[in-house]
């Protein structure tokens, strides 16, 4: 049978009511109705069919499929889950003015935090903010959705260093937002010789006055770089001996906390903390004793970036915010209020201290945090033993 005789008897079959509306749109795009199209259509019939209704015309060409690079429109809700203190005081206020899109800003402090509500379908959300190797998790478990790079018309002004990331080939699914480095804040005006290594969180000197991260790859991570492994390490020798030193030194720690100790160090009540370079710069801006140092046996280095969740409800908007966030004056302004280095090459002129990227000699005692794969479970099963002992 030809398209067009199956296409005539389609329209016959619904305007008689023989087939109802939902198989009648069906099979119509199978036949290469637009959506468009056939919208207009049923719009004309006013919902149903009826015998008295004209025939639709039949000697047009077939529409084209849909676009499935086609987000629709921009619609006028966003929903943005990012981790806390990561974005510029008037960045959603902006956005939201220019694009009439309506903001909902949630926050978390962990990437276990957020994932465990993205895996479980929780929130709602059209955007996340994970740590590289997290997006290579997400990816693979089919949690994200790609991007269509016809929106982000701004893609240009990100730094040939944050394109086609070892976690992200080809940048499927992930813009860049910002980059860090794990290390120890402390306060200068107290705490003497400075800290340069991961050993100081077992100097029984600081005892109740130092903090680690409540973060299962930092903590862990610190501990197998203090002994001269790397921080992806699966080997269970090299995690029993960190789970030691972690036990050993939670005796001493105040407690597991990431962002929100930047409070207690400006009122003096920790001293030294685990914490991220953009954060320990925050609490400086509050008390400029406050400084920061990468241990001499290394941290971490990291990219975290923007990426819309496979069930996002606002795709198109997602677009339209992560386009904003390429634009250099946004970018500036948000690593200005952050203290986190840029991944937007067009912004490094307009910050106010650009955290310079790092150079060859720095990068030797940094290392990128990488999916773990299979030992991810041995991971987290030391990180209860850790955080029950
Ligand atoms: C937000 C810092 C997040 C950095 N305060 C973690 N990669």
């Amino acid at each position: 049978m030809s398209h067009k005789t199956t296409r005539d008897q389609l329209f016959a079959d619904f305007m008689s009511g023989r087939k109802d509306r939902r198989s009648f749109i069906r099979d119509a795009i199978t036949l290469g109705a637009s959506v468009t199209a056939l919208g207009a259509f049923l719009e004309a019939c006013g919902g149903g069919p009826e015998p008295a209704a004209a025939p639709p015309p039949t000697d047009a060409p077939p529409a084209p499929a849909p676009d499935p690079d086609d987000l629709g429109p921009i619609g006028t809700e966003l929903n943005i889950y990012n981790w806390s203190d990561y974005i510029a005081e008037d960045t959603v206020a902006l956005f939201e003015k220019e694009t009439g899109i309506k903001v909902r800003y949630d926050t978390y402090e962990s990437n276990e935090e957020m994932m465990a509500k993205l895996q479980v379908g929780a929130g709602g959300y059209d955007m996340v903010v994970p740590t590289g190797y997290i997006v290579t998790v997400l990816g693979a478990q089919g949690l994200l959705a790609p991007l269509k790079k016809k929106y982000l018309t701004n893609w240009g002004n990100v730094a040939p260093l944050f394109l086609d990331p070892a976690f992200d080939p080809g940048n499927e699914y992930a813009v860049p937002w910002q980059w860090g480095t794990t290390g120890i804040a402390y306060r200068s005006d107290k705490v003497n010789p400075p800290p340069d290594s991961w050993g100081i969180f077992l100097d029984p000197k600081w005892r109740r006055r130092m903090t680690q991260m409540d973060d299962v790859r930092d903590v862990i991570g610190s501990w197998l770089r203090y002994r001269g492994h790397s921080l992806n390490a699966t080997d269970p020798a090299l995690l029993d001996a960190a789970k030691a030193d972690a036990i050993a030194s939670k005796a001493l720690l105040k407690a597991y906390i990431s962002a929100p100790v930047k409070g207690q160090l400006v009122a003096g009540d920790v001293l030294v903390a685990q914490l991220w370079n953009g954060d320990t710069a925050q609490a400086a801006v509050e008390e400029p004793s406050i400084k920061y140092v990468v241990p001499k046996e290394g941290g971490s280095i990291w990219t975290d970036s923007l990426v819309i969740p496979k069930t996002a409800p606002n795709k198109r908007a997602a677009h339209e915010f992560m386009n904003f966030i390429l634009r250099p004056d946004i970018a500036a302004g948000i690593s200005n209020f952050t203290g986190y280095g840029t991944p937007n090459a067009a912004a490094m002129d307009k910050l106010e201290s650009p955290v310079p990227y790092p150079d060859e000699e720095e990068r030797k005692r940094l290392e990128y945090q990488k999916d773990l794969g299979a030992a991810t479970d041995a991971w987290d099963q030391l990180w209860t033993d850790i955080k029950s002992a």
